[in-house]
């Protein structure tokens, strides 16, 4: 004990003279903060209950696509990105735009929390998500003639992506909507395909996103889908895109 006590003493007399043979010539720095950890993604709580979007996409539909498909994507991007340091600290936006040369599990991942993300915020319950603002109205009709002419375009485009994907309705770089559809996770913001623009409305195609209440019937729950859409939101997304 005695011994402890003097060693510490005299580490701490040979630290004291160190500092004081410092003669600094400038202000202290602070220690330098610790480098933050990789910002982890996470997920946002759903807009409404889980069984809110009944009877169109069923409560178990609802939980199991969010709790366990998207929950999943948000975990397996952060994971990625610990395997993958030099895209670490990056927004999900960025890493959409190069999604091109990335590992797979970053653009499929990133490509899956965006999407999911995008897609619980574009519904809403029944009879709640009003309709097209006027602009986006004339936009629509503009650039497909009609909004029914635009949803036999948007179904046609859901039931032709084969297998997996997602269908949209985005503003090109010159301003005009159209429909197009992404393979598996991809959207239109990443840096591949030639359909690229920002999505203002999207269709989850993935079989688990209907399987349960709808089975192989992709086209009913496409058709059925509209009654749960978020116009509001939709024509939100739309004004703050034209105005950019
Ligand atoms: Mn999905």
């Amino acid at each position: 004990m005695r011994l402890a006590l003097t060693l510490t003493l005299t580490a701490f007399s040979l630290l004291s003279s160190a500092a004081l043979a410092q003669t600094p010539t400038a202000p202290a720095v602070p220690a330098a903060a610790a480098t933050p950890a990789a910002p982890a993604f996470t997920q946002a709580a759903l807009p409404y209950a889980f069984g809110a979007l009944e009877p169109i996409v069923d409560e178990a539909t609802m939980r199991i696509h969010f709790e366990r498909h998207h929950g999943a994507q948000v975990a397996g991007l952060n994971a990625a990105i610990v395997a993958t340091p030099a895209y670490a600290g990056k927004s999900l936006e960025a890493l959409l735009a190069t999604a091109s040369t990335a590992p797979a599990a970053i653009r499929n991942n990133a490509g899956g929390h965006w999407n999911h993300s995008f897609y619980w915020k574009i519904m809403a319950p029944l009879g709640t998500g009003g309709a097209p603002s006027p602009e986006l109205a004339a936009a629509i009709n503009r650039d497909f003639g009609s909004l029914d002419a635009f949803k036999t375009q948007f179904r046609a485009t859901s039931m032709g992506r084969f297998g997996s994907g997602w269908s949209w309705l985005i503003i090109k770089p010159d301003g005009k909507l159209a429909v197009g559809s992404t393979p598996n996770q991809d959207n239109p913001l990443m840096d591949v395909g030639d359909f690229r623009g920002k999505p203002i409305l999207g269709n989850d195609v993935w079989e688990h996103a209907y399987y349960l209440k709808y089975q192989n019937k992709r086209a009913d729950y496409v058709d059925a889908w509209w009654s749960v859409i978020n116009w509001n939101h939709v024509s939100k997304l739309y004004a703050e895109a034209v105005k950019q």
